[in-house]
């Protein structure tokens, strides 16, 4: 029997086995290929030499800080404007009390992203994450997009490496990897012309990397992109990756349209995430992770996207997240640990605990 039905795969597949990198055109005949089942096999067999049966998951919780922004991104629907009724900017005391019951409920993470907002100074962030830090100290702060702190830059008047030195002085651990949106043009400036094009999220995510924290990338897809517009993104983000290193995991975000100004568009159907999830794991040979975000893709896509090259399955608190209330897919945000832990195992893998470096917790020995 032949590997696939589909011939152009049979050469990717040699390619695939013998550890070569694969091409633009490569990465559209996946894309585009109708064999799903040879798609994921092959991406199945990188995840499985990097990582076994090994699955990854952390506990931890999202706070989105304000969500005022002065962008206008047509597929966010969780921004407001200063006057509007439902605007709101946490004060640092509701942080501590948002992070404290996290950590009661066994978070080792909180993830910190908010809008574009310029009524605050910029020493909101560093008194907020130093006062995170004084009250728990073990709570690592996955905090702020490449795409705030070039805000930050521009707004405060402030060097790239002055807003990245001083918020990692104030406690910020690692960043998260939003805003990556899609890095090619003029498909990025339809969806947000208002925040920094691609090369500007790269140019600052080296520049994290540079700083010595770790960071993530994420690619939302499924709205007006094309295939080679995500192809596209996946060999930007593997060329700085061999640049600078940094990137633990990428994240496929899944567009979720209600609630935003492309409500319209139907967002990406369970055959196009298995894709994506398998596109990126064969495409980004140089990021170790690729992570089903169970929030946006469903519970059970996410479960099956195991079986399509992902090795990391987020998360278990997100609830108190606002902006992930505003995309989640069906109104759910939260996922015990035990929940998530059977669905790992029920899709014949190994759960393990992770914190945000990818070390494992040992909640005996702790
Ligand atoms: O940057 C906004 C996306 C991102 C919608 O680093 C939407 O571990 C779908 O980056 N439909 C924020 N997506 C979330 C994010 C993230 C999530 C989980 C883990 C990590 C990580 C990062 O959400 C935004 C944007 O790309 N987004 N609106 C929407 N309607």
């Amino acid at each position: 029997m032949n590997f696939s039905f589909d011939t152009k795969l049979n050469f990717i597949a040699a390619k695939v086995e013998a550890g070569e990198r694969l091409t633009f055109d490569e990465g559209v005949a996946l894309y585009k290929t109708d064999d799903l089942n040879a798609l994921g096999k092959l991406a199945d067999f990188v995840r499985r030499k990097k990582h076994g049966r090994t699955t990854y998951f952390n506990v931890n919780r999202h706070f989105n800080h304000t969500n005022i922004c002065v962008a206008d991104c047509k597929f966010c629907g969780f921004y407001r404007r200063a006057r509007q009724e439902d605007a709101y900017t946490h004060s640092i005391a509701e942080g501590i009390e948002i992070a404290r019951n996290a950590v009661n409920e066994g978070a080792t993470e909180l993830h910190i992203v908010g809008g574009l907002n310029t009524k605050l100074p910029f020493t909101y962030y560093t008194d907020l994450f130093s006062s995170l830090k004084r009250e728990f100290p073990a709570l690592h702060l996955k905090a702020l997009t490449m795409v705030e702190l070039d805000f930050f830059a521009r707004f405060y008047k402030m060097s790239d490496e002055d807003v990245i030195g001083k918020l990692k002085a104030a406690g910020m651990d690692s960043c998260p990897g939003g805003g990556a949106e899609i890095f090619a043009e003029p498909t990025r400036s339809r969806i947000c012309d208002h925040k920094c094009d691609g090369e500007r999220w790269l140019e600052l995510a080296g520049k994290v990397h540079k700083a010595g924290l770790k960071t993530n990338a994420t690619m939302l897809y499924g709205h007006i992109e094309s295939i080679e517009d995500r192809v596209d993104h996946f060999v930007k983000l593997r060329e700085q990756q061999d640049k600078t290193g940094g990137f633990q995991c990428f994240i496929p975000l899944a567009f979720y349209p209600n609630g935003t100004a492309l409500s319209s568009l139907p967002g990406p159907d369970a055959i196009d995430n298995l894709k994506t999830i398998a596109v990126s794991r064969l495409m980004i040979d140089n990021f170790d992770h690729i992570k089903a975000y169970w929030v946006m893709l469903g519970k059970q896509t996410a479960q099956t996207a195991l079986h399509f090259g992902a090795n990391d399955l987020d998360g278990t608190i997100t609830d108190g997240g606002e902006l992930t209330h505003s995309y989640s897919n069906d109104g759910e945000v939260k996922m015990s640990k035990a929940e998530l832990i059977t669905m790992i195992e029920n899709a014949g893998f190994e759960a393990v605990e992770r914190d945000t470096v990818y070390n494992r917790v040992d909640r005996q020995a702790a």
